[in-house]
């Protein structure tokens, strides 16, 4: 058969693919194989059998609830008016606590769904991670999956429970909503002199912007090199005369320097887990250990005073 990709047109397909099989099996077993044609264009045409299992199902189960006490939370603060309620949504919030409340637990009403929504979130976040690890092993494969999701949930900890601690005050913790959650962004930002000067901001985008240049590179190249068969990526890694050899050589032409197929994998992964990992810990330091990231920026070296770049200029927040 002809090779196919995304550019193709022709979806071929035969029996429906089992998997390798299962010792145990899940709750629900493994349900039942489907084809659809609109996944097929975007990737594999086969949708199921999916498995289930206890993780799984109380993840999802404690992920809806979540969902559940946000979305009604946001329907009740529009009056149960179903139009204003979707004609707002993306304005729509529920908030942390006020921050009188410190670390204790307030009425429902107060901030009290907001804590229960968190700890369902979390709860559900931490069993997803359970079950992507065992999944994981028992098919036999590595954790790296499970690990790079484990330094995302880093950075979810830390912005919403590890800081909040040590800062004494669920208030700082982030809404739930869409513009909200944005809107708390820039407040942070702005409440501590601008993140733009906190150097694991800067780590953290170099490895997202990194990441995405990693990702477009070698994406391109496994494009670029797949009439030579280079979605066959880890035979060819061996092989000689082949894509990957082809795609090496044209990186090691136009700059000098290759990755190899399996090292590729690994510079992205590091970017990727980097970017949370180093976020994380920008934002622990965030009114912990720094209070204002431009006059730390001052004190270091890292920016020179507003005067020095543009003489005579005052201050806006000095302003009467
Ligand atoms: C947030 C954590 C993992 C998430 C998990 C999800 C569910 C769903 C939903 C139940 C993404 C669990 C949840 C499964 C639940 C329901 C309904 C990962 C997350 C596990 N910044 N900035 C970053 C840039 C500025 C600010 C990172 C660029 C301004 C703050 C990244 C610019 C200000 C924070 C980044 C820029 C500001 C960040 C995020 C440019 C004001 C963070 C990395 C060009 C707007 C976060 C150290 C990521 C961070 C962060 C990029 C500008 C504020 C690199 C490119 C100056 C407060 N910024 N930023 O992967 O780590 O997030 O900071 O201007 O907290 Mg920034």
């Amino acid at each position: 058969m002809a090779y196919q990709n995304i550019f193709n047109r022709v979806q071929v397909h035969g029996a429906p693919e089992p998997g390798v099989p299962h010792p145990k099996g899940g709750i629900w077993g493994r349900g039942k194989a489907r084809f659809s044609r609109l996944f097929g264009r975007v990737g594999d045409a086969q949708v199921g059998p999916g498995y289930l299992g206890t993780t799984g199902l109380l993840s999802l189960l404690f992920g809806i609830a979540a969902f559940e006490i946000i979305g009604f939370n946001m329907w009740a603060s529009v009056g149960w008016d179903p139009v204003e309620f979707i004609r707002l949504l993306p304005w729509l919030a529920l908030e942390p606590p006020a921050p009188e409340w410190g670390l204790r637990i307030p009425p429902l009403n107060e901030g009290g769904w907001f804590i229960l929504a968190g700890l369902c979130l979390l709860i559900s976040v931490l069993l997803w991670w359970v079950r992507m690890y065992r999944r994981a092993t028992e098919l036999g494969m590595g954790t790296h999956v499970a690990w790079a999701f484990a330094s995302a949930i880093w950075l979810f900890l830390v912005l919403g429970l590890i800081r909040p601690i040590m800062m004494g005050s669920w208030s700082e913790a982030v809404p739930y909503g869409i513009f909200p959650h944005l809107d708390w962004t820039t407040a942070f930002s702005l409440r501590y002199g601008n993140l733009m000067y906190n150097p694991f901001h800067m780590l953290s985008i170099t490895f997202l912007y990194g990441s995405v240049l990693l990702f477009a590179m070698h994406g391109a190249t496994i494009l670029a090199s797949g009439n030579y068969g280079s979605h066959r990526e880890i035979e060819q890694i061996v092989d000689r005369g082949t894509a990957a050899e082809r795609g090496a050589i044209f990186w090691r032409w136009t700059m000098g320097f290759n990755a190899t197929f399996e090292s590729i994998h690994r510079w992205a992964w590091w970017f990727a887990v980097l970017t949370t990992l180093t976020g994380g810990i920008g934002i622990l330091l965030t009114g912990t250990v720094v209070d204002n990231w431009y006059l730390w920026g001052l004190e270091h070296g890292l920016v020179p005073p507003y005067p020095e770049v543009f003489p005579g200029m005052a201050d806006p927040a000095a302003a009467p």
